[in-house]
């Protein structure tokens, strides 16, 4: 039987940075094969080439939902990976903008694969929580009373026992029949527990699944581009961190200034060949975070700029990721390129 466990949560929540953890620690401690899926609604990915660096068996599906417009791809990606490459687990990361009971609805209608689903798993931004719910309110509810369980994500960032309990109560009155507890996807704290989680047998849960698109009633605006760059001298992998953050900041202002209520995640991952990483950013208060990393100097390679904000139409948020991409690029004197996919701009 093959194991299917869904990492769900709200943008930014830590759910790619979960799942390399999770994948990690289930093929190296407990020699799982694992297979992994990860789907985001804009044009091109980020999380999917940035956990395939880890060395992961990765299938992305990009441009739209799984849980709405693109559930038939949701089937037949698990088919292909199922024939394919035989896993024993399964982990799926959804959009932050998902509704977690409808994938389990579409993944338990694939009656002719012998596959069973771990209880599914909702992420909380323990840290971003309280500012996030002024304007999600409904959308994350919805998120948490669909979930088996939910985990309190970045407690590291959290300072007091206080707050982490604050959260466990009011996680408690939204949803009083899930498994709750705390973690940290980035220093290590709870991964066992989530471990157990995923391989202990199946969770009975109600389904509250519905018809409503979850992409439309997040309110969400969504756009990526992809290109290639080159620099007319050698540069050092702390100066294109530098001029990431800068583009970063400067797209989360601009959203901000043309009226998003909220920054869901704006990040980018770029690959050069010394390595690669990926860089968050979630609050502009808090800055960018980065993840991974490379040794040494380079002039060119290939990056993605992902966003998704709030109250945002699609076609402002691409005009402001152009402006900011091509502002910050020529301003450090980059070449660019965008990739063929983009070419229709
Ligand atoms: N401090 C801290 N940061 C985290 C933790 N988990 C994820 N992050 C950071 O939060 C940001 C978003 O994480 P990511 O895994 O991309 O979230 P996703 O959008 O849900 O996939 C990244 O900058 C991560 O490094 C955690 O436990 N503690
Ligand atoms: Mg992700």
């Amino acid at each position: 039987m093959t194991r299917i466990a869904q990492i769900a949560g709200f943008l930014g929540s830590g759910k790619t940075t979960t799942l390399i953890q999770l994948g990690k620690e289930l093929s190296t401690k407990h020699g799982k094969k694992v297979g992994i899926i990860v789907n985001e609604v804009g044009e091109v990915g980020i999380d999917g080439s940035f956990i395939r660096d880890f060395g992961f068996e990765v299938k992305e599906i990009v441009q739209g939902c799984i849980c709405c417009s693109l559930k038939g791809d949701l089937q037949s990606t698990l088919k292909i990976l199922y024939e394919n490459y035989g896993p024993d687990i399964v982990l799926i990361e959804p959009t932050g903008i998902a509704f977690p009971s409808k994938i389990k609805e579409i993944i338990d209608g694939l009656i002719d694969l012998p596959m069973e689903q771990a209880p599914v798993i909702a992420l909380v931004d323990g840290a971003r929580f309280r500012n996030m719910f002024k304007e999600m309110e409904h959308f994350l509810i919805k998120q948490i009373k669909e979930a088996d369980v939910i985990a309190i994500n970045k407690v590291d960032l959290i300072e007091s026992k206080w707050d982490i309990d604050l959260l466990k109560s009011a996680m408690r009155e939204l949803n009083p029949s899930a498994y709750i507890f705390s973690m940290s996807a980035k220093r290590g704290d709870g991964m066992n527990e989530l471990i157990d989680i995923i391989l202990q047998t199946n969770m009975k849960f109600s389904s509250l699944s519905d018809d409503e698109d979850s992409v439309v009633l997040s309110g969400m605006g969504r756009a990526a581009l992809k290109l290639s760059f080159k620099a007319n001298e050698d540069v050092s992998e702390a100066k294109l961190k530098v001029v990431i953050s800068e583009m970063l900041n400067e797209i989360a202002n601009a959203s901000l200034n043309s009226g998003s209520g909220l920054i869901g995640h704006v990040k980018a991952y770029v690959k050069t060949s010394l390595g690669s990483f990926k860089a968050s950013l979630l609050d502009v208060k808090h800055g960018v975070d980065f993840s991974g990393n490379f040794k040494g100097s380079t002039r060119e390679g290939e990056m993605t700029i992902y966003a998704v904000v709030k109250d945002l139409e699609d076609k402002i948020l691409k005009n402001i990721l152009e402006g900011k991409v091509e502002k910050i690029l020529s301003q450090y004197r980059f070449d660019f390129r965008l990739d063929e996919h983009d070419s229709h701009f």
